[in-house]
């Protein structure tokens, strides 16, 4: 008997979403993915039991699903403030591969979009882990001072992106910018998909930001 393998392949494309958001799929090879993920997870893994190791932070009465890791600022909430320390503790810096990862990003990005803008210097990261089925509600990225675009970089399981109502399917190696027009748009993200991913169980995504003016200015 013979068998005969189908595979499946749907076309991706990069993609504008709204004015200033791009999509890349597939932007990361599989073998860059499992080193970032690594590169994560020894970060955490340093700064587990501290004040800044990754934690799920209350936010207003609730707590968030996603477990946050915060790296160049510490993102503080209740009330929302950016920090360098916590309780003495240094917040782990920001490596330096995210800026290359970042320019590399973007600059693909503008050739789908002009406005996504001017390439961040990345001076903070959030990197948050998402358990099967948990996700992230609607929320706008407010508490940097900077104009400059977000670079979002997506690990593990599948999700859906929702930016102002709109829908992206996002896969491992993905990555998202927003900028320009789009800076503060609402956003979120649903469940992470149970048994979509080899890599990871659960989802793991890293956005970069910069905060402030640029410490020097962006290509
Ligand atoms: O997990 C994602 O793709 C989005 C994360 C996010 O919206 C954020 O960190 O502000």
């Amino acid at each position: 008997m013979r068998y005969i393998e189908h595979v499946l392949v749907i076309p991706r494309p990069p993609a504008r979403i709204i004015p200033g958001a791009v999509h890349l799929p597939a932007f990361l090879s599989p073998d860059e993915q499992e080193k970032l993920v690594d590169q994560a997870r020894a970060i955490a893994r340093e700064v587990a039991g501290t004040p800044v190791a990754m934690r799920r932070p209350q936010v207003g009465h609730g707590q968030m699903d996603a477990w946050l890791l915060s790296l160049g600022w510490f993102w503080a909430t209740n009330p929302y403030r950016m920090l360098k320390e916590v309780d003495g503790h240094q917040v782990p810096p920001v490596p330096e591969n995210f800026q290359t990862i970042a320019d590399e990003v973007m600059e693909r990005a503008r050739q789908i979009d002009p406005l996504v803008g001017p390439t961040p210097t990345i001076q903070t990261a959030l990197v948050n882990f998402y358990p099967p089925g948990k996700g992230m509600g609607q929320h706008v990225d407010a508490e940097e001072e900077s104009e400059n675009a977000v670079v979002s970089l997506s690990f593990g399981q599948d999700t859906i992106f929702r930016i102002e109502g709109h829908d992206v399917l996002l896969m491992s190696g993905d990555a998202v910018v927003f900028g320009g027009p789009a800076r503060r748009a609402r956003h979120g993200v649903l469940g992470a998909r149970k048994g979509t991913s080899p890599l990871l169980n659960g989802r793991l995504n890293i956005t970069m930001r910069q905060m402030g003016q640029p410490l020097h200015s962006g290509t």
